[in-house]
């Protein structure tokens, strides 16, 4: 009775192979396969006479382009995605049914989609934001979506308040400025009246929003959900993903600029990053909670304004997510993969966290409008790697061939098929959870306290950390035109913490709160980013080289920077060849037309130029830059002076050649730590 249910790593990939095309080599045809004789004029009444209503291939050609885009997404409408494959590391069969999280043999594809939230579709990729998360399983059991953020809470409790939300961080709808950014009066009018939000703002205004890669960021279901296990034993479940690469983060100059520079900066990362072999990996962790202790957390477990700390519940890693593959085309996958988180498998339920629920009702009929009608399930993107049989017909689109007479439920024709399977033939069970209550508009008292873990946030952050904050709230706040969104704002935060609205309350031209403070003294050391993974893989090295570099010095630094898995790009006065000493040459791919410090993690002085006093202020400029942006520096012997003269010699993170080992692997321990907050930067 049952299908064909096994599924390997290359179920997906040996799925969409049937949809492509290679149009290389081949003949023009119409969308009809008719062969084109000629693609470049129009059928014409004369050569100099009027365009023929005849010409069906000028027609079909110019009503396709018409037709060629579709709604973006209302809110994650940038992103960009790859194809991977999931493995588990420990079979969690005591928590769940799921399949795909029973057999550590198993390796489930997926399809992960990273994007920023409140840009349109063309928006820079560095802005301000919380990232979009989501990955689509395709296991035996079906499609399994974890629709997730880089931030593991959200700014309300209740999905009936985001559209109001989105409506109040969207560019404003008068003059439709600005893009991509959160600071305008109206987002901020609605934080300060809407509280809840206290907790997603700070995490906003640190640098978890300004991500340096989609490789380096961590993942967070958000909501509680239900792990439910055969005996239909319950637990509470909060899912993470830990990116293998550690969290980091870019700072606030360098993603401004790289926005006008480079606005596709995550897209190359991850493009280049998969393209040269280096696969994004994340372990899976998920945080359990017994039933039981539903009430023992000290807050709601239903608000998602609030994390689980992990000092208080660990994070088991169960698994990990390698992505190696990048799609063929961004609009047939990217753009028309369809996320829903009521794609679930057995043995992962919901629970009744109000934002959660709503969010049920939302992805569905939101793809119903942008993929137009019921069937974008049989796009090859979206369809599962397991068939699909039900008694659903027609609409827009549909491609399936149902066969037979019957389409309806209960039948004899077809002796009662397709007919709904029990729990132990792999039927999709809810969990029984007991539920009574009068109907009612309110939220529950417990989703009150709005400030504590916000000052828990806060109190977790390092000094740098707490800086750039203090940073982002002051740039957020001086671009808010009216005085007392600014000033409500700041009395708001002072039940965060005085020591920080009283930094930035002045800047902002808002009077320091007159009441306020915390009683809160609990941190939690694991929402630091400074406690986390540090390593040179794929980290980049902008290396400056001219005519006449130390052929084998150099050859000697780059292997061995390259051995770490350091990605060095050289750049040079013309892109092409660069002829060093010895014989060995390099390939420049940049010049200084074409690349900015902020590019890349790190610099590299090889050599100045002779005769161009031109390219060597722009080295120094390049250098400057790389140094207010806390990043390594070294220099090769040959212009050691010139880094004596420029006052560089012996600060944080500036490495110069005396001995060439030395100096190599000194070089690679810098650029591992990424970033020196020591340096005294006005
Ligand atoms: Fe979404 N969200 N969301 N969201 N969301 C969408 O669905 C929505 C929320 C998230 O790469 C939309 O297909 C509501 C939280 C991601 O294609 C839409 C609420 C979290 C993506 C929608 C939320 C997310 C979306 C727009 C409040 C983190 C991009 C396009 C209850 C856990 C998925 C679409 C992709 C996309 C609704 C809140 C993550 C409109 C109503 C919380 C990663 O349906």
């Amino acid at each position: 009775m049952d299908d064909e249910r096994k599924v390997n790593e290359n179920s997906k990939n040996e799925q969409l192979e049937s949809f492509r095309v290679d149009d290389e080599g081949k003949f023009l045809t119409t969308n009809q396969g008719l062969k084109v004789s000629e693609d470049e004029f129009s059928l014409k009444a004369g050569e100099r006479g009027p365009t023929l209503l005849e010409d069906f291939h000028f027609r079909e050609k110019i009503t396709h382009f018409d037709h060629e885009r579709i709604p973006e997404r209302v809110v994650h409408a940038r992103g960009f995605a790859a194809h991977g494959v999931f493995e588990l590391y420990e079979d969690m069969k005591d928590f769940t049914r799921a399949k795909f999280l029973q057999d550590t043999a198993a390796k489930t594809p997926v399809f992960v989609r990273f994007s920023t939230v409140n840009g349109a579709r063309g928006s820079s990729d560095t802005a301000r934001d919380a990232r979009g998360f989501a990955t689509k399983f395709y296991t035996e059991e079906g499609n399994y979506d974890l629709v997730g953020n880089n931030i593991p809470v959200f700014f309300i409790q209740d999905a009936i308040k985001f559209p109001d939300l989105v409506h109040s961080f969207k560019p404003e709808p008068d003059n439709d400025i600005p893009q991509a950014s959160t600071a305008h009066d109206t987002f901020w009018d609605f934080v300060a009246n809407n509280q809840e939000s206290a907790h997603m703002i700070m995490w906003i205004m640190s640098d978890r929003a300004i991500p340096r890669s989609f490789r380096m960021m961590e993942g967070f279901g958000v909501h509680t959900f239900r792990l439910v296990n055969d005996q239909g034993k319950a637990h509470f479940v909060k899912f993470h993903w830990k990116p293998l690469l550690g969290v980091h983060s870019l700072i606030w100059d360098e993603s401004h600029t790289l926005a006008g520079i480079d606005p596709d900066f995550h897209r190359n990362d991850l493009w280049h990053a998969i393209e040269n072999g280096f696969y994004p990996e994340y372990e899976l962790g998920v945080q359990i909670l017994d039933e039981k202790d539903e009430f023992n957390l000290g807050f709601d477990i239903l608000d998602a304004t609030k994390l689980w700390p992990e000092e208080v519940v660990p994070v088991q890693i169960i698994g990990k997510m390698t992505l190696n593959r990048n799609v063929d085309n961004f609009f047939t996958e990217t753009e028309q993969v369809a996320f829903h988180l009521g794609n679930v498998v057995p043995g992962i339920d919901f629970t009744n966290d109000p934002l959660l629920q709503g969010r049920l009702f939302s992805y569905l009929d939101t793809q119903l409008i942008r993929l137009g009608g019921p069937n974008f399930h049989e796009i090859p993107i979206n369809r599962p790697v397991v068939p699909f049989h039900n008694n659903q017909r027609e609409g827009y689109h549909r491609q399936t061939i149902n066969l037979g007479k019957v389409s309806y439920h209960r039948n004899s024709l077809a002796g009662n098929t397709p007919k709904p399977a029990s729990p132990a033939e792999g039927g999709y069970e809810t969990y029984q959870e007991k539920v009574e209550g009068r109907k009612i508009r309110a939220r529950s008292d417990s989703f009150n306290d709005h400030f504590s873990q916000a000052t828990l946030f806060w109190n977790s952050m390092s000094p740098t950390e707490k800086k750039h904050i203090v940073d982002a709230f002051s740039f957020e706040l001086s671009n808010v035109k009216s005085e007392s969104v600014r000033q409500q704002v700041v009395d708001m935060f002072a039940n965060v913490s005085l020591e920080l609205t009283n930094s930035f309350a002045q800047f902002v031209g808002a009077n320091p709160p007159t009441s306020g403070g915390s009683n809160v003294t609990q941190s939690s050391p694991a929402l630091s980013m400074e406690h986390t993974i540090n390593s040179p893989k794929t980290l980049t090295v902008a290396v400056i080289v001219t005519e006449g570099f130390n052929g084998p010095n150099l050859k000697y630094v780059l292997n061995r920077l390259t051995a770490e898995g350091i990605m060095p790009k050289i750049i040079s006065e013309k892109i092409g060849v660069v002829e060093g000493t010895n014989g060995i040459t390099l390939k420049a791919e940049y010049t200084f037309l074409t690349a900015k410090s902020v590019q890349f993690d790190s610099v590299y002085l090889v050599s100045a130029s002779n005769d161009s006093q031109k390219f060597n202020q722009q080295a120094a400029n390049f250098i400057d830059q790389a140094y207010a942006h806390y990043k390594p520096i070294g220099a090769s012997a040959g212009v050691k002076n010139w880094m004596q003269t420029n006052n560089l010699a012996g600060k944080p993170g500036v490495v110069i050649e005396d001995d060439m080992v030395q100096f190599t692997n000194d070089f690679i321990t810098a650029i591992s730590k990424q970033r020196f907050w020591k340096r005294n930067i006005i």
